[in-house]
């Protein structure tokens, strides 16, 4: 069900280009250079990061995807199950990474500006949290305990509006009832190169680089991918 469903996210969000009837994952193209969020993020993670590991999601989930197209022609329904991991794994990947890049920005573009208190998703923060420390406090300790590998989540809950903090193990996308707002990977590759074993190092400098202005668009239901 959960493959489903991200199955079908991204056919809609992503306005995929359908070849024999095949949604197919594209990398989205970045907004900023690769070196844009020095010295917060090297450019070298980035560029490896972007080309190599979101590139084989996309890749992967396109594989898996035609693979599960020709298992349902040929009726085939073991194949089709044993098929649902990938594309959970490397959909949620190419979901994950899309939302990932689009909420970090240099900090030239805004980057690290905390939301405005008037806004929706500053009055928010400030009614759940007391304020936007307080949030990424408990983001980080929340990064800090995700064991092996995974993802911290700022999310609005839709049923509540309230802004909380989840994380997410592997590549589990973010569903039901959240928005993603904010997604920090904590997965080695995201910055083992620079920050080695420190990863408590990463999750501080990454807030210089976070675009709040995607996460009130996000908050807002105006924009985003794979929401
Ligand atoms: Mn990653």
């Amino acid at each position: 069900m959960l493959a489903r469903n991200a199955l079908r996210t991204l056919r809609t969000a992503a306005a995929p280009s359908v070849n024999r009837g095949i949604a197919t994952a594209t990398l989205p193209t970045l907004d900023y250079d690769f070196g844009a969020l020095e010295p917060f993020i090297s450019g070298q993670i980035n560029e490896i990061h972007y080309t190599k590991h979101h590139q084989t999601y996309v890749t992967q989930f396109n594989a898996a995807n035609e693979q599960i197209v020709e298992a349902e022609k040929e009726g085939d329904l073991k194949k089709i199950v044993a098929l649902q991991n990938l594309i959970n794994f490397h959909g949620g990947g190419h979901i994950n990474h899309s939302l990932f890049w689009k909420n970090l920005a240099p900090q030239s573009q805004g980057g690290g500006e905390l939301p405005s208190p008037d806004s929706p998703l500053g009055k928010a923060i400030q009614a759940g949290w007391g304020g936007a420390d307080k949030l990424i406090d408990t983001t980080n300790a929340a990064l800090a305990g995700v064991q092996g590998s995974g993802w911290a989540w700022i999310v609005k809950n839709k049923l509540t509006g309230d802004v909380e903090v989840i994380t997410k193990q592997n590549q589990d996308p973010v569903l039901g009832n959240y928005i993603p707002l904010v997604g920090i990977d904590a997965w080695e590759h995201a910055y083992y190169l620079q920050y080695k074993n420190v990863k408590a190092d990463y999750f501080k400098a990454i807030w210089n680089v976070i675009n709040w202005k995607e996460a009130e668009k996000r908050f807002a239901g105006e924009a985003g991918f794979g929401i």
